[in-house]
């Protein structure tokens, strides 16, 4: 049976819609109890009205942080209307049946995001509001509950066509509790990251893994899987603040990839181009202008590069657009792009171009999560710089200066790709990338034969991995990966060492006058 309700209780801060409805609930004739500012956004708009306040005989005390927080509210909202005894009790102290509940609640996350202090960030933390919410949607067999202002039409139509049914205050109640779950979750990392100051790298004792679903996303990882894109309120440049300009929708691949390019490509300072295939970087580099950094990424690997994520680290202009525009590309992503670049872009209708208006910080804390069966693993992100004085030359020749700074790039490239990871690099760009591979003397071969293949492409003879520097994610249990890397041209090699065969590694090493530096620091990435 459809249940018309005869009393709401209308308590919003978001005024969106209100009057609409407050207008559909009187010419229901449903009978309008209301809060200090949503009574007067109501009573303006000619619509007639009751404060709460006046109902209950009890005025709204403590700055309004007691509005609603008496039985006269929460008895009418909880009052079960199939039990006998709940209607005497009801009746015998005077509280009147509450059978529709429309409440938004404080802005806490905005009033955080602005940057507010402390006490103003406190003062919008909802009490009364979500225990309305709570209340009704436990009530949900007699009472209708809506917490946001895009439910209103669905109530309407509800109204207009004889009341509401019981599946469609199930689905509200749903809403509700959700919507105080996803509340009360940004109350608490807020919190806890108050609490501990500047020292967020801590792993919180409970894990707020809230999220609010922001885009259905066609599918997930594969046509068979569903996938939707959960947003935690982070405003890090990157995915949660990109503005699509063009471009078909982005899929869940598109937003995995674009998150390990756009993460990637902050690691440099110099202009500088990651272009992502998998997940995996398939070319990197840094240069004077993004125009020579992409030539130079996109040589490594340009088979790969086909059907390529690219990520920038500096507004992109229209020659680099032109260039870029040459090969098929799904997702460009990059702090802004100009004018002219849209321009260039706005031909290829299907490419993806997302602008994040800023680069994030590679250095900064934060968690990392992935779902295990049974819960979830939880890390703070990698976000481990090398220090000079923590370098080690291991090897009797030293490195040049100009393979130091491409060790240092080729290091900071491994960060980003699959384990095992091995990267050879020659002047601030990757030459050949192995990734992913069950064993590091593959991922050694894997990126050389790459290479190779990438001269004999571009018509060169050889591997471009000669006279080039290698990184390894991870040291070398054995000395055939080196090996391996000594094979394919590399004069100088980088690594965290730490294996108990290192030194069978640095005689290697030595005996073919190459020169290797320990960091000390590994970056497995899995
Ligand atoms: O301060 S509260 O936690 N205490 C209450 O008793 C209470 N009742 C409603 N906040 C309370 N509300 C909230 O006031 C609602 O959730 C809503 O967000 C807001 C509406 O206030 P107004 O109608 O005065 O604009």
């Amino acid at each position: 049976p459809r249940l018309m309700p005869r009393r709401a209780l209308l308590s919003v801060s978001d005024k969106t819609d209100l009057v609409t409805l407050g207008r559909a609930l009187a010419d229901a004739n449903v009978e309008i109890l209301s809060t200090g500012g949503s009574a007067r956004t109501l009573r303006e708009a000619g619509i007639p009205v009751k404060d709460v306040s006046e109902h209950t005989g009890f005025p709204e005390i403590l700055d309004g942080r007691v509005k609603t927080l008496v039985p006269w509210i929460h008895g009418g909202i909880l009052g079960r209307r199939d039990l006998a005894t709940h209607r005497a009790q009801m009746e015998a102290h005077d509280i009147a049946p509450i059978d529709l509940v429309c409440v938004n609640l404080y802005p806490f996350a905005r009033t955080v995001a602005s940057g507010a202090d402390e006490a103003a960030c406190v003062v919008n933390i909802d009490i009364g509001g979500p225990a309305m919410l709570r209340a009704a949607a436990k009530n949900f067999t007699d009472v209708v509950v809506l917490c946001a202002p895009d439910q209103y039409a669905g109530l309407i139509e509800a109204l207009q066509a004889g009341g509401t049914s019981l599946a469609e205050r199930r689905e509200w109640a749903a809403a509700a509790f959700t919507h105080t779950a996803a509340y009360d979750t940004m109350i608490a990392s807020w919190f806890t990251r108050t609490a501990e100051g500047a020292a967020p790298q801590t792993l919180p004792p409970v894990l707020m893994v809230g999220g609010q679903r922001d885009t259905l996303l066609r599918y997930g990882e594969n046509p068979h899987q569903q996938a939707a894109f959960y947003r935690d309120g982070s405003q890090r440049p990157g995915l949660a603040t990109a503005r699509q300009l063009q471009g078909k929708a982005l899929s869940y691949n598109n937003l995995n990839d674009t998150d390990a390019a756009f993460e990637a490509v902050a690691e440099f300072q110099a202009p500088s181009v990651v272009i992502v295939k998998h997940a995996n970087p398939c070319g990197v580099a840094s240069a004077d202008s993004l125009a020579e950094a992409w030539d130079a990424a996109l040589r490594c690997d340009p088979v790969s590069a086909f059907g390529g994520i690219v990520a920038l680290n500096r507004p992109l202009d229209g020659r680099t657009a032109e260039k870029i525009s040459q090969i098929f590309t799904e997702v460009i992503v990059a702090p802004e792009i100009t004018p002219e670049a849209r321009e260039v872009l706005s031909a290829k209708k299907n490419l993806r171009v997302l602008e994040t208006g800023g680069m994030p910080d590679a250095a900064a804390d934060g968690l990392s999560l992935r779902s295990v069966s049974g819960g979830f693993l939880a890390q703070t992100r990698d976000n481990g710089r090398l220090r000079p004085e923590e370098l080690k030359v291991v090897t009797k020749r030293q490195p040049t200066a100009q393979e130091m700074e491409d060790l240092l790039f080729a290091f900071r490239v491994a960060k980003h790709v699959k384990s095992n990871a091995v990267i050879y690099a020659r002047e601030q760009a990757t030459v050949g990338i192995g990734a992913g591979q069950m064993s590091r003397v593959d991922s050694a071969r894997i990126a050389a034969r790459k290479s190779r293949d990438a001269a004999r492409a571009a018509g060169k003879e050889g591997a471009l991995t000669e006279n080039s520097v290698a990184a390894s994610d991870a040291f070398f249990p054995f000395a055939d990966g080196l090996e391996s890397i000594i094979e394919a041209g590399a004069t100088a090699v980088i690594q965290p060492g730490g294996s108990i065969r290192d030194q069978e590694v640095i005689d290697a090493a030595d005996a073919a006058g190459i020169a290797m530096v320990f960091t000390g620091m590994r970056h497995f990435r899995h």
